[in-house]
């Protein structure tokens, strides 16, 4: 396990320590930090740049970037808007800097398009499910990330239900494992998140987070991501500006109950408490 990589793309990363994500939205509508990257409706290629930058400094390993908000009620963007957004900021960010990016898309135009432009990993909240979407991302041969979601973004947080949210969560992935093996993607190709905020009560996001350890049995790396969503700011009664701490302390029970991945806003603040968890887990600092 201990020298343990992932390949994506071109681009390793070690299994055996935790890896924090930085979120990158080219999105005009995304629910902390919409509009920031875009100007005049297209890309704001120096802003992108330096945003991306300073989150590979704080110690971020991979970039996470996407054209198609799906937060709670999110609108759903046309193909062509996802990769005119996404596309030249995965081009951009991949000839200038040394890091692993991930699309966060659903789309197989997407999919294939930003593989041909350098990204390192796929990132689908719909786990493959689109059209010709489990197909593009085979072709591709990077690593998936299979995230579970209840209904689409427009009304998943209308009447979530489960019977088990955790055994729920987990049967749907492990079908979505098998879907992926049958179109050819290797197991060892595959992470899994449980979608924290996707089609979920405030219950079953923290049964799902104190109950992670059930998901990491699955046995393929897991992706949490809790930043600044409304689990949080429903405990705490806080704005979204107001999430970090809380977000903090979500990142940290992660890792201490088998995460790989932090996908983050705050990569910074994360890096450190990440890095501080896991060498107290570990009883080492790692090399
Ligand atoms: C996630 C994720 C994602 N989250 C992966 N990709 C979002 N793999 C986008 C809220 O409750 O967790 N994992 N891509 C953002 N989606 C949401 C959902 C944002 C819920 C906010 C909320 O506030």
């Amino acid at each position: 396990m201990a020298n343990e990589m992932m390949q994506c793309g071109n681009r390793g990363l070690a299994l055996s320590r935790p890896q924090v994500m930085g979120i990158l939205n080219v999105t005009p509508d995304s629910f902390s930090d919409g509009g920031q990257l875009l100007k005049n409706g297209g890309l704001d290629r120096q802003n992108l740049l330096q945003r991306a930058a300073e989150m590979v400094a704080a110690g971020a390993s991979l970039l996470d970037i996407g054209g198609e908000s799906t937060r709670p009620g999110a609108q759903q963007v046309s193909i062509q808007q996802e990769l005119d957004r996404v596309i030249p900021a995965v081009e951009l960010i991949s000839s200038e800097l040394d890091v692993v990016i991930s699309v966060d898309t659903s789309s197989a135009e997407v999919i294939t398009a930003a593989a041909k432009a350098g990204c390192g990993m796929i990132n689908d909240v719909r786990a493959l499910t689109r059209e010709g979407a489990l197909k593009a991302a085979a072709a591709t041969k990077l690593p998936v990330c299979l995230m579970h979601m209840q209904g689409q973004p427009k009304t998943m947080q209308a009447a979530p239900e489960y019977v088990d949210v955790v055994k729920d969560v987990s049967s749907f992935l492990q079908e979505r494992v098998r879907h992926c093996q049958s179109a050819g993607i290797d197991r060892a190709q595959l992470l899994l998140d449980p979608g924290f905020g996707f089609g979920k009560t405030l219950e079953h996001n923290l049964q799902l987070l104190n109950r992670l350890p059930q998901l990491a049995e699955l046995g393929l790396p897991l992706l949490v991501g809790t930043s600044r969503k409304s689990m949080i700011g429903q405990v705490l009664t806080k704005p979204v500006e107001e999430r970090l701490f809380g977000s903090l302390a979500t990142a940290v029970l992660a890792i201490a109950k088998g995460a790989w991945i932090i996908r983050v806003h705050d990569v910074a603040a994360t890096h450190d408490a990440v890095a501080m968890t896991s060498a107290v887990l570990n009883e080492s600092v790692h090399s």
